[in-house]
């Protein structure tokens, strides 16, 4: 490798601040309206001046995007919407050249229905090796195998010509692996090193809490008199001890890279699972490195209940030797914009049904980011948060393309509100995101031109400049990244601080009165103007003590 300027020392990642790129929605360099790898390579010098330290880009291999990609029907390519494997190559080098690592994602659980293996197991008959790469059944009293309900909607069970049913956890077009069979987990053990080969710097895995399944397929208990989808203890399809087997297989094959200049290759598990400690299984020392933790994503903007959600996850994760790894957004959730704009309660609640105050969700967004990156551990950046983009709710119904639209029967509109492509620059759509040509795959607002890259960067208040300032102090600060927090006593109900040595203190008003400052502080950084030496409503301050 030719990267003489990323971070030599193997641990980047305890302390590491990523940014997700949605491939389809970052930059369109053929203005063909959906982005693509060159799109990216594009924007690598910005990636850099912003200070972020790897990307993880959401999948980009070839896959009919019913559900945006994570349908993969070839693990070893590139979609030809987004380019080829050379544009990708070239990516990994030049991000490299930058200081920038390459994550990318690994999607486990489930391939496309038109993965070669899979129309293979529709073709066989039941009881042939092909059909026991994935979950085939006869069903039960003419119903599917069992109640299991998928992700986006409907039964887990679709049935086939031959009467068989196959199992998806999600999309009907997303066949689940069956995890069981040698082949599968050789086949993806061979994908990990392709990819590790061509320099990725490690994988985002893709519900990493579900390739393993009880093989006697129990029913899941009703809820409401709906088959739950809740992750309770023995979940038949969820948290199985299987699934810590495979995890230990890739470390061990992320680790034979310890010898190259780049150092071992690293995962990041996706796995929406609490409490803490449940999580902190999959980031043992044998296992994946470390675990986005989505319990302060989901957490109310309430100094009382963040408090003990960071407490309760550093505790879990220290207690196994990882580092915490925070998110506010990415592009399964609404953006943390809206949903700081909004009464607490219903912060998560679909598009376009709670009021929403988005000058309210500028402020506190501001004041989340400061409090992100301040914690210990490594930080996301969904694309878009640094510009402080709000979730677009009001997508004309003919182009949602989330399948939870068409599986809830119109009902739950999904996740296209965040996956807007980026507004780059200029005045009107699509604002730079590509050549005009082709129109953007999902429309952008009309209002977003003063929320462009380009806009925000002559501004010196915008949200981007105060994301750059964070992550440039973050690198000159040695108390931040990895370490401890001590949380400071005396301080009023609505305020989080805390310490971390050497000298930074991090204060966070959640409430609406303003709060004293300590006197002789220096103000490293904050995310309203200090004024009279006080700290305004819903912002927070960096202190240098
Ligand atoms: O199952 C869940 C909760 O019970 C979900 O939160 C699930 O973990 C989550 O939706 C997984 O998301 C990931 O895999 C999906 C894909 O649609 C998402 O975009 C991806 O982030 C299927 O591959």
């Amino acid at each position: 490798m030719t990267d003489g300027a990323t971070r030599p020392a193997d641990d980047w990642w305890r302390s590491a601040v990523v940014y997700q790129v949605y491939p389809r929605s970052f930059a369109d360099a053929d203005g063909d309206g959906t982005g693509d790898v060159n799109g990216i390579r594009a924007r690598l010098p910005y990636l850099a001046d912003l200070g972020v330290d790897a990307l993880w880009i959401s999948p980009w291999y070839p896959s009919p995007l019913l559900d945006g990609g994570y349908d993969v029907s070839d693990y070893r390519d590139i979609n030809p919407e987004f380019g080829t494997l050379s544009d990708a190559d070239a990516l990994i080098a030049e991000a490299h050249a930058l200081g920038i690592r390459i994550l990318i994602d690994l999607v486990p659980n489930h391939c496309s229905w038109e993965h070669p293996w899979f129309k293979a197991a529709l073709k066989a008959t039941p009881g042939s090796p092909e059909r026991d790469l994935f979950w085939f059944r006869d069903g039960k009293d003419g119903h599917a195998p069992t109640n299991w309900p998928a992700a986006f909607g409907g039964s887990a069970w679709q049935q086939i010509d031959d009467g068989q049913w196959y199992l998806h956890l999600f999309d009907i077009s997303q066949p689940d692996w069956n995890w069981d069979n040698p082949l599968v987990v050789e086949e993806f053990d061979s994908i990990l090193r392709f990819w590790f080969d061509r320099g990725i710097d490690g994988f985002r895995i893709d519900v990493a809490d579900s390739m393993a399944k009880d093989p006697s397929l129990p029913d899941v208990p009703l809820k409401d008199g709906e088959p739950t989808r809740e992750k309770y203890v023995g979940n038949p399809f969820y948290d199985q001890p299987g699934v810590h087997t495979i995890h230990q297989r890739w470390r061990a094959i992320a680790d034979e890279y310890a010898g190259t200049p780049q150092g071992p290759r690293v995962f990041v598990a996706e796995a929406w699972l609490s409490p803490a400690e449940r999580l902190a299984q999959y980031v043992r020392s044998n296992e994946l490195h470390s675990a986005f933790n989505f319990d302060v994503l989901r957490c109310a903007w309430d100094a009382k209940e963040l408090r003990e959600v960071i407490d309760h996850t550093t505790e879990s994760l220290w207690a196994v030797g990882a580092p915490a790894t925070w998110v506010l957004s990415n592009h399964d959730t609404i953006r943390h914009r809206t949903r700081y704009g909004r009464d607490q309660r219903e912060a998560l609640e679909g598009a376009g049904v709670v009021p929403t105050d988005l000058e309210l969700g500028r402020r506190r967004a501001r004041a989340a980011a400061l409090l992100e990156l301040a914690l210990p551990g490594g930080a996301y950046i969904y694309q878009g948060d640094e510009l402080g983009l709000p979730e677009v709710e009001d997508l004309p119904e003919e182009v949602l393309d989330d399948p939870t639209w068409e599986r809830s029967g119109h009902t739950v509109r999904g996740r296209d509100g965040c996956r807007v492509p980026i507004p780059w620059s200029g005045s009107e759509p699509p604002y730079g995101f590509g050549t005009g040509e082709g129109q953007p795959w999902l429309p952008q607002p009309a209002d977003w031109a003063p929320l462009t890259a380009e806009a925000e960067a002559g501004d010196p208040n915008s949200h981007l400049n105060l994301y750059k300032a964070a992550l440039r102090v973050r690198r000159d600060q040695d108390a931040l990244g990895e370490g401890r927090m001590t949380w400071d006593a005396d301080v009023p109900a609505a305020v989080l601080s805390f310490t971390r040595d050497p000298g930074f203190r991090c204060i966070v008003n959640l409430g609406e009165q303003p709060v004293a400052l300590p006197e002789s502080a220096e103000i490293l950084l904050a995310s309203e103007p200090v004024i009279d030496g006080t700290l305004p409503g819903d912002a927070t301050v960096w202190l240098k003590i």
